[in-house]
């Protein structure tokens, strides 16, 4: 992509509504712009980083088995008074009402869909287990939308939700589900790490929350330190596998948010307990029956007796997500984006549109790099070094590729990483090695 035909919308000056870096630089390097209060539009920048989020998060879970659909944003009413849940869910549910008077809602999530869609069509014991899954918009009419995607009204959610026939086989799903968010998390490059957790509305008696640790978060959580150490599961973790021993690991220190604190812990761990502020980027929960008793989800067991579905549902914040990962990783200039979800991989910056030969070696190396499958962006305006280069560590790519009068006289331009802004001096022929880590 060339710049002069890019459509990304920088800002020179810091906009007085962004408190957190990643509020700031999300507006700043044209990643998104507010609609109004919590609700954004995502811009071609941006949303290359959305969708890199979603695909790797589709990986994972299309490896667990849990199978991807796509259910509505707008709800009948009707399923949730079914529930219980229309009255209690308050204020944070917007309520529409169509022209045939119908009450109406935007999801804010889906348990009551997904168990409608399953009671319909699941019957017996033999169509279990199954784990399905959707990434979609949700609404929540948040009272205090702030610090950009990290609470907005309108999000993007991957929500999944495992379907059954007893309570060990949903403590399994519940477990998959575990291990894959210790994975996924850190294919972005982070650390996020699973604590005993409240249930608010979704409801249930066992939870975790993931989260990532930054000083910027919104919630107060405490953890033993050596929780820092534990191993994340690597690519060859079997799925179909007994999960418990990880997941019993990974448990077995004391890790919470505030609401589930315990003081007398906090004594008995003295040094060793860790006060920090976190990112939620992760909620799943295990529920049993009460969307399915409420909703009379059941099926037949094997001798034939009628049993209600054993659930849980399993939420990811991916737009917050972009938020979290900026805050996990910026410096003073911009963004550093982990390569896993940069929304280019290589930027390349022509120092002098007026000088022939910086042209012709810069159109060259875009086409090769392109060529090479990498994804590039292509600074080709006519703007002064500093001006590109202040740019290009706003946007945060994982390698520049810099190009002047100066370097091509010896036949070499310039190969800087974003991460460790370690710059070399690269012979023309030698970039695309450099940057395919050969
Ligand atoms: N049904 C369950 C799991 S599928 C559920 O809704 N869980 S949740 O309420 O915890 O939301 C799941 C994830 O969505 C959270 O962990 C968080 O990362 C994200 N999220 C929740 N509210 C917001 C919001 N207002 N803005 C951005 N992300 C949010």
């Amino acid at each position: 992509m060339r710049l002069t035909n890019y459509f990304l919308p920088t800002l020179r000056e810091n906009p007085k509504e962004a408190q957190i870096p990643s509020h700031l630089f999300m507006l700043r390097a044209g990643l998104m712009k507010q609609s109004s209060a919590g609700i954004y539009s995502w811009l071609p920048l941006g949303l290359k980083v959305l969708k890199n989020i979603e695909e790797i998060v589709r990986l994972e879970m299309d490896r667990t088995g849990s199978q991807e659909m796509l259910m509505p944003t707008i709800q009948p009413a009707e399923i949730w008074r079914e529930s219980g849940r229309y009255e209690d869910y308050g204020k944070e549910m917007l309520r529409i009402v169509d022209r045939h008077d119908r009450d109406m809602l935007y999801g804010p999530t889906n348990e009551e869909m997904i168990t409608d869609l399953v009671r319909t069509t699941i019957r017996t014991y033999k169509d279990l287990p199954k784990n399905l899954y959707h990434q979609q918009w949700k609404f929540r009419d948040e009272v205090r939308p702030r610090f950009g995607v990290m609470r907005g009204k309108e999000f993007l959610m991957k929500d999944a939700y495992s379907f059954d026939l007893d309570r060990e086989g949903a403590i399994r799903s519940y477990n998959q589900m575990f291990i894959a968010y210790l994975r996924i998390f850190k294919q972005m490059g982070l650390k996020a790490i699973p604590m005993k957790a409240e249930t608010g509305p979704i409801g249930g008696d066992l939870s975790h929350e993931f989260l990532v640790l930054a000083d910027t978060g919104e919630s107060e959580v405490f953890y033993h330190k050596d929780i820092l150490n534990f191993n994340v599961p690597n690519d060859e973790i079997d799925y179909s596998s007994d999960l418990q021993m990880i997941v019993d690991e990974w448990t077995s220190l004391y890790a919470a948010t505030s609401e589930k604190a315990d003081q007398s812990v906090h004594s008995e761990l003295a040094e060793s307990l860790m006060t920090a502020r976190g990112i939620e980027v992760g909620h799943i929960f295990y529920f049993g029956t009460k969307y399915s008793k409420a909703m009379s989800a059941s099926v037949a067991d094997s001798n034939g007796n009628s049993r209600y579905l054993e659930m849980g549902s399993y939420g990811i914040g991916v737009s917050r997500l972009v938020g979290a990962i900026i805050e996990a990783s910026h410096d003073e200039k911009g963004i550093i984006w982990p390569e896993s979800v940069a929304p280019f991989k290589v930027g390349i910056i022509n120092l002098r549109k007026d000088d022939s030969l910086c042209v012709k070696e810069s159109d060259l190396l875009y086409s090769a790099i392109g060529d090479a499958g990498l994804s590039v962006l292509y600074d080709d305006r006519d703007e002064s070094g500093g001006a590109k280069f202040a740019n290009m560590d706003l946007i945060g790519l994982p390698w520049q590729v810099i190009i002047g009068p100066r370097g091509l006289k010896e036949g070499q331009v310039e190969v800087k990483n974003r991460a460790t802004d370690q710059k070399q001096s690269v012979p023309l022929g030698a970039v695309l090695n450099v940057l395919l880590g050969r």
